[in-house]
């Protein structure tokens, strides 16, 4: 770690990442000597390569705009470069780092062929019109496209990035890469290559693994009360699937307060969560001003501030502090599962692992992944799957992802600690293919 932070020194959230990695991997790592002879965690620390380009677009009033484009291409050894692309305004190499880093563990989770990735811009989609959007995924796949293909580097969304800019970004590399019916990038819509249950993967996915969390514990999800952060792609998934279970989704948020759901989210406001986010307003507001009796708006507060069972970040790295921790453990939360990528902060982390099960982002979020790894096999295959099929696979991929959890995250003691768990297992299986591949 020392001399990590001497040689990427500020990268805060990739250094974060890498530590929460190499906290939980310690022992089995000095239990094979092969690991270390070979040098896996410095070579696993550096991504392969960084692309860094300029993207540059014209605007709706004719202004020229200028963005900076990256994909980091981490790891290889178990397939072609897989992951996210993210659309934000804090979007740099160190984010897109620790995001990447962390798609190794993940990807290697889901028992695909599939290597770690991510990429994106530091673009702001918030209030921007459609064709300025559009104009935007041109000019970046129009630098990226010749890094990327089925075979080599398949990129999908991640923040800011959802089915229109996909599509937008799809449309462009087809034209490009003169290959019309592949993988090359994921979370297509259905009917020009996309995957039934792609949108939905990442939140059923979580759902499915705090569901059987639940169960450990003798429990069900019956009448839980979920907080969720966000209302994106991934609080979406998440509370069509709790609502399914009779659990109860009593708050989600956005970056300008909460909305308290007393009663549970229904489908109708479900539905809405998908108006809001076309809006690009990026307010949660707007839910309690379409259902003013359902929804009750309070501005500047996190979804932590109401009293749940289940707490579930939905949004972006670092978004639960150490002081929601202890609030949500005050009110009574009684397990915390991390759907957004490292979403909580590493004291959070402490405070809860003390008290309550505690699941990490990159085991509880690997359904989105994994069903992008599903939608490059139908592209393959030239076909399309059932919902239920594409479902069961994604539901067996989240119990085995469960059970492995419990396997290499289990001490002698018999207690549960999910974060090493997805460490070691996700690890071990990258660190044997690199092994097996040589010094390379
Ligand atoms: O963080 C993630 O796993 C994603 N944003 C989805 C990546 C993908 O390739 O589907």
């Amino acid at each position: 770690m020392k001399n990590l932070e001497a040689k990427h020194p500020g990268e805060k959230e990739y250094l974060q990442s890498v530590q929460e990695v190499l906290e939980s991997i310690e022992e089995v790592y000095n239990e094979n000597p092969k690991y270390e002879a070979a040098k896996i965690v410095e070579r696993l620390v550096e991504p392969d390569r960084i692309f860094k380009f300029r993207v540059v677009w014209v605007d709706d009033n004719g202004n020229t705009q200028v963005n900076l484009g990256y994909r980091v291409q981490y790891n290889a050894a178990l397939g072609a470069y897989k992951g996210g692309l993210r659309f934000h305004p804090a979007v740099n190499e160190s984010m897109l780092k620790f995001l990447g880093f962390e798609q190794i563990f993940k990807n290697s989770l889901t028992m695909l062929p599939l290597g770690g990735g991510k990429g994106g811009a530091d673009f702001d989609p918030t209030g921007k019109s459609d064709a300025e959007i559009m104009r935007f995924c041109q000019a970046f796949v129009y630098e990226l496209w010749r890094n990327i293909g089925p075979d080599q580097d398949s990129p999908a969304g991640d923040v800011g990035v959802g089915g229109r800019e996909i599509g937008y970004m799809y449309g462009m590399y087809k034209k490009l890469a003169r290959e019309h019916s592949t993988g090359a990038l994921t979370g297509k819509s259905f009917g020009w290559g996309g995957s039934l249950i792609r949108p939905e993967a990442t939140g059923f996915g979580a759902m499915y693994y705090v569901e059987r969390m639940v169960k450990q514990n003798g429990d069900t999800m019956k009448g839980k009360k979920i907080a969720l952060s966000g209302f994106g792609n991934v609080a979406w998934g998440a509370a069509t699937k709790a609502l399914e279970m009779g659990a109860k989704v009593i708050a989600i948020s956005g970056p300008d307060g909460v909305c308290e759901i007393k009663n549970g989210i229904t489908k109708e406001m479900i539905d809405y969560m998908l108006v809001m986010r076309d809006s690009r307003r990026n307010k949660v507001e707007d839910m309690a001003t379409k259902f003013p009796k359902a929804a009750k708006f309070t501005a500047g507060k996190k979804a932590w501030s109401v009293k749940c069972d289940i707490a579930c970040p939905c949004a972006f790295q670092n978004e639960l502090a150490e002081e929601d921790a202890k609030e949500l453990l005050k009110n009574g939360v009684q397990y915390v599962a991390e759907v957004s990528n490292m979403g909580c902060q590493p004291k959070a982390i402490a405070a809860l692992q003390k008290k309550v099960p505690f699941a990490p982002g990159k085991a509880v979020n690997a359904g989105g992944v994994a069903t992008s790894g599903l939608e490059i096999c139908q592209n393959a295959e030239h076909r399309n799957w059932t919902a239920e099929e594409v479902d069961e696979k994604l539901h067996k991929i989240m119990n085995d992802i469960y059970d492995m959890c419990v396997k290499y995250g289990t001490d002698k003691k018999g207690n549960i600690n999910y974060v090493k768990g997805a460490n070691i297992a996700g690890f071990m299986r990258v660190a044997d293919a690199m092994l097996a591949q040589g010094i390379i």
